[in-house]
């Protein structure tokens, strides 16, 4: 499947519009260099330079490391990547150099990267985001020093649309991941009783996720609406759950709901994806009820491959069914929290 083959390197400056970090856009020359390997995948090949750059020092794991482990999760992080907008976070001389929030697709994309425009009002522009439909394109931005995919919580056909509510449990900095599993079960019980699937995974951090696929009928500002109206009914639950805006108020021991993950531009990592950490942790699918016994310490891109071929995608079915956010909507009224504000219009 891979071939060792010599290639010329040049160094190819990436076009960072739009990147958060400019500090990523100074190249580190004169690195040494191995050579070039190309890698099949699916009818595509990809080359792969630099592929024994070390992209992890604590663990010495290499962009090589990297190229395998999106390849043995690969139906995985196509299912959590597909048709949606895509932002990379990018190491281009691993972790120890600096990190670049990319929008914008890097250059030198091949014709079968594929993208979709997203107007950014912020900047008074458009940008071309990739946009990922099968394997080849998630190895390609491997190539171009991609640790962390980020995307959108909606999909190309209707990028104004959200079709996924993202729940992100987010430890504060003294509360414990036994915390996180206390307010995951709440989580769930609401979720339940609202007869929506919610869909979990660690984050690849202190953090959980829980993916709800949503019919693509509202904008950004009621999803978020909902999602504060779901996060005020879990609050009110659980003593362990905080919605408080400010984090200088939020207790350091709550977990909070962050509902604003559902605002326009906003992006978590991926199912799938592998975080910026020293020991590559992963943001991993997990039964519900496994949740009381797992340390999401323990799932990195050295074990997560073995449990993907064990246990296939725990996010397989999540596109099977839609849910609706009426009632969500219902009790964002009730609890009168305030409209959404109309999302900014294209200049
Ligand atoms: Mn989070």
């Amino acid at each position: 499947m891979q071939v060792r083959i010599e290639c010329s390197d040049p160094y190819s400056p990436t076009d960072e519009f739009l990147s958060m970090d400019s500090r990523g856009s100074v190249p580190v020359m004169a690195k040494p260099q191995t050579p070039a390997i190309e890698i099949e995948v699916g009818d595509r090949v990809v080359k792969v330079t630099n592929p024994d750059r070390v992209y992890f020092p604590e663990t010495g794991w290499t962009k090589h490391d990297l190229v395998d482990y999106y390849l043995a999760v690969g139906p995985g992080i196509v299912r959590a990547l597909r048709e949606r907008p895509c932002m990379l976070h990018r190491f281009p001389d691993g972790l120890a150099g600096p990190k670049v929030h990319q929008k914008r697709l890097p250059a030198g994309a091949p014709d079968w990267v594929q993208t979709v425009e997203l107007w950014f009002p912020r900047y008074g522009r458009t940008a071309d985001e990739l946009c990922v439909t099968e394997l080849a394109q998630v190895i390609w931005a491997v190539q171009m020093s991609t640790v962390e995919f980020h995307p959108w919580n909606s999909r190309r056909g209707h990028v104004e649309q959200p079709d996924e509510w993202r729940i992100d449990l987010d430890p504060m900095p003294d509360a414990d991941f036994a915390t996180v599993r206390r307010v995951a079960h709440v989580a769930r019980e609401v979720l339940d009783e609202l007869t929506i699937t919610g869909y979990p995974k660690t984050s690849g951090g202190k953090g959980l996720h829980i993916y709800v696929r949503i019919e693509p009928e509202w904008g950004f500002g009621e999803v978020r609406r909902a999602a504060l109206a779901f996060a005020r009914e879990v609050e009110r639950r659980c003593g362990d759950a905080t919605t408080v805006w400010w984090r200088k108020d939020r207790d350091p021991k709550k977990i909070f709901i962050d509902f604003n993950q559902n605002a326009r531009d906003h992006t978590i990592a991926c199912a799938y994806s592998v975080r910026g950490t020293p020991t590559g942790t992963v943001s991993t699918p997990v039964f519900w009820d496994e949740l009381d016994d797992l340390d999401p310490r323990d799932f990195t891109m050295a074990s997560v491959p073995a449990r993907f071929a064990d246990l296939g995608d725990l996010h397989a079915s999540i596109d099977d069914v839609s849910f609706r956010l009426d009632q969500l909507l219902d009790w964002a009224d009730r609890d009168g929290i305030e409209p959404a504000k109309p999302e900014p219009t294209r200049g």
